[in-house]
């Protein structure tokens, strides 16, 4: 298990529930009984009277009960945490004073939380939506957020309009519905109404909006910060976290059916990986503008619905992030974790961005409806450097600060200020001028270009897909207005995605493109564009379909060779009873019978050989249906000797499928599909990569 300075301090709090001390009340006294209320008993009659309010014990026990809950996050309310470390291996010292920035031998201890944001606490992790990534890093000055997103554009340009946004895309008010999700009217009303929304729009709608994991997506701190250098001179500056695993997502149908199959899908994989060592692990980057050339961009720098094109302003990856231990109490620590966009460290800057400015007095001001003003002392929030100021009572307070000094200044010149050249904390001196004005100035306006640039930088099939998820969002809206207003943005974009989607939620077909498209595209935007460095199934999970009578060579062999790749092997039969090798001798025992886990919960399937267990899989309609639809979620398929046969029957029922060579050479000329009859059959697989770039659309014929 990892320790950093933060686990150290956490562990001052942590008890041992497994211990085997007695059990004390809240005030400490031992308890006796804990599974009778003190009542009235008449033994001899065999009667029970009546419960006495006396009982003390219990009544503590129900009252503390009574007030377990405290209020979810307005917004982000379902996430997933973990502890972990931040190296940086290059200097930023050119651009910023922070330490954490400009000392290449400290590491960092830091909490990652991931969030959906539109669900409640209890919602379901796959849904479409954008994730959360906030990072909350214990330097030796005091804590740093950055509370960022895996999208790097908001909605909005004005936080005045955040409450609407919120009340927009969350549950309808008259019927609250529907759960974790904008596929509703209110949402692609309000999307309509504000142009500026569509660039991100298209965003949520790109398959970024159903990541495969929390540990294979992007992050984004969204908003223009400020660096501040040792000379004073101020740098604007964008944060980008980019997985070591690359970007990958689900296909929508694998979604949709592991919101229900496993809606804690996200929450699990994410322990399960730091649990087996896979620590996830993310490049830390800065986009960086010198102060002299805020001006010299089509779009203003400042605007949080605009990208920063990497071709303009290329991505510096100066540090790393990796996660390494997963949280021992989700309470504590994953949900009293409370992040604020105003955590700055000297060295780094707020800027005029609108909606970073909104966002500094919200998150400090919804902490407190939902843990109380000393929030800041919970020991997942507090820092790891010394803390001391002139704060006294409160709700929840902890610190006990001993002395009469609490107050500045005082007789004693007790906690002074450090002034201004002690490291303390000091605003960038910014010139302003202008009128008190309730507006945006008019480079604002420039709505739709990059929505343009984005949409025109994805691959076929990632268009195809934003098609589709639009297609399913605007068919969930019963109000014509709503969806037929929508397409006709759309054709500000483009016109045959207007029209795909025009056919398929009963909008007319239209015939014109609104607003001229120039082709403009930029790198950095599709996702094919985040492949990892190197080709990993680290972490993967392959799933191993086997009978009673399987090959035990050709099993065990893929076990340990899945093993050797730090990937996962599970064993998937009819039955979770020992399962009996072809030779009688040898027995498996199954993780899971087919119905117990899908095959949407895998990234690849594998069928070894055995006579009688294929038999036994091919005569079961669930068995055919898992290969079935692995194949339909373009996972890669593996079979040899007479697995080859189910592989072969399961996808002869797919619809529109001609297998190019069936049995005699025994491989398969399918994308992602690798058979071998005997042992030395070639293999002709292509890569994952090119299986989903080329990938034919098989999910409605499976
Ligand atoms: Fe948030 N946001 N937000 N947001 N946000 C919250 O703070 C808010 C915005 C983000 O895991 C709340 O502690 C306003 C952008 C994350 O605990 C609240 C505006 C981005 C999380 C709040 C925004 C985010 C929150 C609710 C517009 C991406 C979860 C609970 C001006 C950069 C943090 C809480 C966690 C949470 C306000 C816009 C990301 C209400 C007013 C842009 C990751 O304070």
């Amino acid at each position: 298990m990892f320790e950093n300075e933060k686990i150290a301090d956490l562990k001052k709090d942590v008890k041992d529930s497994h211990s085997k001390q007695h059990t004390t009340t809240d005030y400490g006294i031992k308890v006796a009984d804990l599974d009778h209320w003190l009542k009235v008993v008449d033994e001899e009659n065999d009667k029970v009277g009546p419960s006495l309010l006396e009982d003390q014990i219990a009544r503590e026990r129900i009252h503390r009960f009574d007030h377990e809950r405290i209020p979810e996050r307005v917004v982000h309310a379902r996430g997933a945490g973990a502890h972990g470390q931040f190296k940086l291996y290059e200097s930023l010292e050119d651009v910023t004073t922070a330490g954490i920035l400009t000392d290449t031998s400290r590491t960092t201890p830091t909490f990652v939380r991931f969030s959906t944001v539109q669900g409640s606490r209890g919602s379901a992790d796959t849904v479409r939506d954008v994730r959360g990534f906030a990072t909350k890093f214990y330097t030796k000055e005091g804590n740093w957020d950055i509370v960022g997103n895996d999208i790097p554009v908001f909605f909005i340009q004005e936080s005045i309009k955040f409450p609407d946004l919120v009340h927009a895309v969350k549950p309808e008010p008259d019927n609250e519905v529907p759960q974790g999700q904008s596929a509703h009217n209110s949402f692609w009303d309000f999307a309509y109404l504000h142009k500026e929304a569509t660039h991100m729009f298209f965003w949520a709608m790109s398959d970024r909006g159903i990541p495969r994991s929390y540990r294979m997506m992007q992050g984004f701190g969204v908003n223009t910060f400020s660096l501040i250098n040792a000379k004073g001179e101020r740098t604007f500056c964008k944060f980008i976290w980019t997985p070591e695993l690359g970007v990958h997502s689900f296909v929508w149908d694998e979604a949709l059916k592991l919101a229900g199959q496993d809606p804690d899908f996200h929450r699990k994989d994410l322990y399960e990986a730091i649990d087996n060592g896979a620590y996830p692990k993310w490049k830390f980057g800065v986009q960086l503008i010198s102060e002299k050339d805020e001006h010299n961009f089509d779009f203003d720098i400042l605007d949080s619905t605009k990208v920063w094109p990497e071709e303009q302003v290329p991505i510096r990856y100066v540090g790393e992030l990796e996660l390494n231990r997963n949280v021992d109490e989700y309470f504590p620590e994953t949900e009293q974790v409370a992040f604020c966009t105003s955590h700055i460290v000297p060295g780094i800057d707020f800027t005029n961005d609108p909606l970073l400015q909104g966002r500094n007095f919200s998150y400090f001001d919804t902490q407190l409806s939902r843990l109380g003003i000393n929030w800041q002392e919970l020991p997942i929030n507090r820092p790891v450097c010394p803390v001391l100021n002139f704060n006294r009572d409160g709700q929840g307070r902890h610190t006990i600060t001993k002395g009469k000094a609490n107050y500045w200044p005082n007789r004693f010149d007790a906690n002074p200020p450090t002034g201004h050249d002690g490291g303390g904390f000091m605003s960038y001196p910014t010139k302003e001028t202008g009128m008190d004005q309730r507006k945006l100035a008019p480079k604002w306006k420039n709505y739709l270009s990059q929505a343009q640039l984005f949409y025109n930088s994805m691959s076929e099939i990632e268009k195809k897909h934003i098609a589709s998820a639009l297609s399913f969002e605007l068919d969930h809206c019963d109000d014509p207005i709503v969806y037929e207003r929508l397409v006709s943005r759309l054709t500000e974009i483009d016109l045959s995605l207007a029209a795909a989607v025009a056919e398929k939620v009963g909008a007319p077909t239209p015939s014109k493109q609104a607003v001229e498209n120039p082709g403009f595209k930029s790198k950095g935007l599709s996702q094919f564009d985040y492949l990892p460095e190197k080709p990993t199934i680290k972490s993967r999970r392959i799933a191993i379909l086997i009978a009673d009578g399987y090959d035990a060579a050709a099993y065990g062999a893929m076990k340990a060779a899945v093993l050797s790749q730090s990937a996962l092997p599970f064993t998937i039969s009819n039955k979770r009873q020992d399962v009996t090798a072809a030779d009688g001798s040898t027995t498996a025992k199954p993780d899971h019978f087919l119905n117990g886990q899908r095959s949407t919960m895998f990234d690849a399937i594998f069928v070894p050989g055995g006579e009688q267990s294929i038999k036994t899989l091919m005569s079961n309609g669930l068995a055919r249906y898992y290969v079935r639809e692995a194949f339909a979620h373009l996972k890669p398929i593996g079979a040899t000797g007479e697995g080859v046969k189910l592989v072969q029957a399961a996808l002869n029922e797919v619809d529109g499928v001609q297998l190019a060579s069936q049995g005699t050479s025994g491989v398969m000329d399918w994308y992602g599909v690798v058979t071998a009859q005997k042992p030395d059959d070639e293999s002709s697989v292509k890569s994952g990569i090119e299986m989903v770039k080329e990938a034919k659309d098989f999910t409605g014929k499976f």
